[in-house]
């Protein structure tokens, strides 16, 4: 497997520890809207489409998935609602094995993830990219729960837990930003907790689509 391409735009990375109006939280709460959907197997796979770079989509079924190189990532999360969990062990794909393996078209500037129930988060490409950007099987090594995104759930520790949908099915390329869920209900476009771009009121120009 290549090395984590390095794209333009990249920040540099930000320092560990706790996000500025952040708190550390004990244990793993679980945090989501609406219900835990039911893994169903057979009706499973994971799509990445959009604007890749030959103009095909692909698919993995589960148990494909589940062949892909598998990393362990050290990664934080970062609820906007102040709780944050320092040092989690990940394991699962990167994402930018995926990118690798399905190579983005050269104007994509950003990406939809898509998760069960049509749950949506848009991520600039290059904090997708990030190498610890990860689309998660497993924390601690165990399989991950029902609830905490069982089968595939994505974290990305430089941006709030939001932008990391549990229950993934998908990736899509974009070659202009969109707003998911959150981001179209009051949330911040980009999400840097580094930053505190909690809300979208906070948003400068530049910083997402008009609301
Ligand atoms: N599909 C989906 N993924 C989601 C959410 C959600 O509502 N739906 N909530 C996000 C938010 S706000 C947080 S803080 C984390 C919480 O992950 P946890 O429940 O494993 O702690 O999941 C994120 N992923
Ligand atoms: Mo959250």
């Amino acid at each position: 497997m290549g090395q984590p391409t390095s794209r333009e735009g990249d920040a540099p990375a930000p320092p560990g520890g706790l996000p500025p109006g952040q708190r550390l939280q004990r244990g793993w709460p679980v945090t989501h809207y609406g219900p835990v959907p039911k893994f169903r197997p057979e009706r499973w796979e994971f799509r990445v489409f959009g604007a890749t770079a030959d103009g095909r989509s692909r698919a993995w079924k589960h148990e494909e998935f589940s062949a892909l190189p598998h990393e362990t990532v050290i990664a934080d999360l970062h609820c906007v609602t102040k709780f944050s969990i320092l040092g989690a062990e990940w394991g699962g794909v990167r994402a930018a094995t995926i990118l690798d393996m399905v190579p983005p078209a050269p104007d994509v500037t950003h990406v939809m993830v898509w998760a069960e129930y049509g749950y949506s988060a848009n991520l600039r490409l290059s904090d997708f990219a990030d190498p610890r950007s990860v689309l998660a099987t497993h924390r601690s090594g165990e399989l991950l729960t029902a609830e905490h995104g069982f089968p595939l759930r994505l974290v990305v520790p430089r941006l709030y837990a939001w932008k990391g949908p549990k229950w993934v099915r998908g990736v899509e390329y974009m070659t202009a930003d969109r707003r998911g869920f959150w981001e179209e209900r009051g949330y911040h476009n980009i999400g840097d907790p580094w930053r505190e771009q909690r809300y979208s009121y906070q948003e400068e120009p530049g910083d997402g689509p008009e609301l």
